[in-house]
């Protein structure tokens, strides 16, 4: 395909703009289109709304010449990619009304030879109802333009490397969709491109994210066990996985992000009956969160008995992950808020040194805090707490690893 097409990208979110942005610094013409006013304004300007290293660069320099603009309707164009939010209803039904609506919006320009992506997470079968949601609106299009679910895979924190050096799934409604699919997003992406049908694409994505998060929950689970059986579980699974086939990832606080912590309800709630490892992952995995806040519990209640006084605890770490600012799903913030409740805010000092301020906490310096405080919890395991000093008579709580062979 000739880079004189024109792209939009409907949604400048954690997945949208990063996208757009790409896209744009191949000199191909690329509107952003999103209902958030203050997020249309700032890409115009050249700025961003999210932390991604990399992306204000990648972004301004578009801007500046003039391949990536902005707007809160839809621009005709070749191709459209969908990167709206799939949150969840309150009856944990995912919701596709975005999808849905800006589907509605783009439909009115939708022309012959069209290229219609959606990289949504998205329950299994959403794009065959989008592709009639078109057809219905308009049976002129029926058998010409293209249709794809094409996920991405890409680690924030990691997003501009991976959306061009990470394979990717393309699932077209049908085989020349899926060529039309490849052929597009080989103008950005060096790694291979693989083709199927969409609702295996739709499928992979999540699977790939329950895969994730039933790995995490057995991490989390033999810490558990291993607690009791007081046995380190860093060494233990350090131990584990020299066996050659054995790969035990790092148990944590719990599961946080957008994405493992979400993605699987997508397969639980349309196949309830036959995805119980799935739905235990995930209890195991939030149960997690609430056995860490136990374990802080238990000991601020030892230290009042041993020391006839109330600790200050210091607790390290907000976000959902390391050395990243965002706290979406957070089980850290999460363990925080609820020890809030029981701790007076002159006993509690929280540290998280990606962020400057947090509705809910004066966020304090963790340095500091370490020498104040007597219990010290650590939740993320962010580079900067790698070094922390290690002072013999205070209580470590380290739910993420951190201080392997140090304690
Ligand atoms: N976590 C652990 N132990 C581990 C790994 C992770 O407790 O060994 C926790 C993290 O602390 C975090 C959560 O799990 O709270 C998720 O972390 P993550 O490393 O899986 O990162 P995400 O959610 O930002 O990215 C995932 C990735 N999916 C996979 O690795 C299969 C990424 O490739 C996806 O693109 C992304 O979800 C997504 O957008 O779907």
């Amino acid at each position: 395909m000739k880079n004189n097409i024109k792209v939009t990208v409907v949604g400048l979110g954690y997945i949208g703009l990063p996208t757009a942005a790409v896209i744009a610094s191949k000199n191909i013409k690329v509107f952003g289109y999103d209902i958030n006013e203050k997020v249309v304004s700032k890409v115009n300007k050249g700025e961003i709304h999210i932390i991604e290293p990399g992306l204000k660069s990648i972004v301004s320099n578009s801007v500046k010449k003039g391949f990536l603009s902005a707007d809160i309707k839809v621009n005709k164009s070749d191709v459209y990619i969908i990167a709206v939010p799939t949150p969840f209803k309150l009856n944990n039904k995912p919701d596709t009304s975005y999808i849905e609506n800006a589907t509605t919006n783009i439909i009115p320009v939708l022309k012959n030879g069209d290229l219609f992506i959606i990289e949504s997470t998205s329950p299994i079968g959403t794009t065959e109802k989008i592709m009639n949601l078109i057809f219905k609106e308009r049976p002129d299009l029926v058998g010409n333009i293209f249709i794809s679910y094409c996920p991405e895979r890409v680690l924030p924190g990691n997003i501009l490397h991976e959306l061009v050096y990470s394979d990717r799934v393309i699932g077209g409604i049908d085989e020349k969709s899926t060529k039309k699919s490849i052929t597009f997003y080989r103008n950005f992406v060096k790694a291979e491109l693989h083709p199927t049908n969409a609702r295996t694409a739709e499928m992979c994505k999540l699977a790939e994210n329950s895969a994730r998060d039933i790995q995490i929950a057995f991490a989390n689970e033999l810490s558990i066990i291993c607690e009791e059986a007081k046995i380190d579980s860093n060494e233990l699974i350090k131990l584990a996985n020299k066996h050659p086939r054995v790969n035990i990832l790092n148990p944590g606080c719990g599961v946080g992000g957008h994405c493992i912590a979400v993605d699987p309800y997508f397969i639980i709630s349309d196949f309830p009956k036959n995805s119980n490892l799935i739905q235990t992952a995930r209890k195991v995995n939030n149960n997690k969160s609430e056995w860490c806040l136990n374990q802080i519990i238990k000991s601020k209640d030892e230290f009042e008995i041993e020391n006839n006084k109330k600790p200050k605890i210091a607790v390290l770490g907000l976000s959902y992950k390391a050395n990243i600012d965002d706290l979406r799903e957070s089980p850290a913030e999460y363990i925080a808020k609820k020890l809030a409740k029981i701790i007076s805010p002159s006993n509690l000092f929280v540290c998280e040194p990606n962020i400057e301020r947090h509705d809910a906490f004066t966020i304090k310096k963790y340095h500091e805090a370490v020498k104040i405080c007597d219990i010290i919890v650590l939740l993320v395991p962010h580079n900067e707490f790698i070094n922390i000093e290690y002072i013999k008579n205070k209580k470590y709580l380290d739910f993420c690893g951190i201080l392997k062979n140090k304690i």
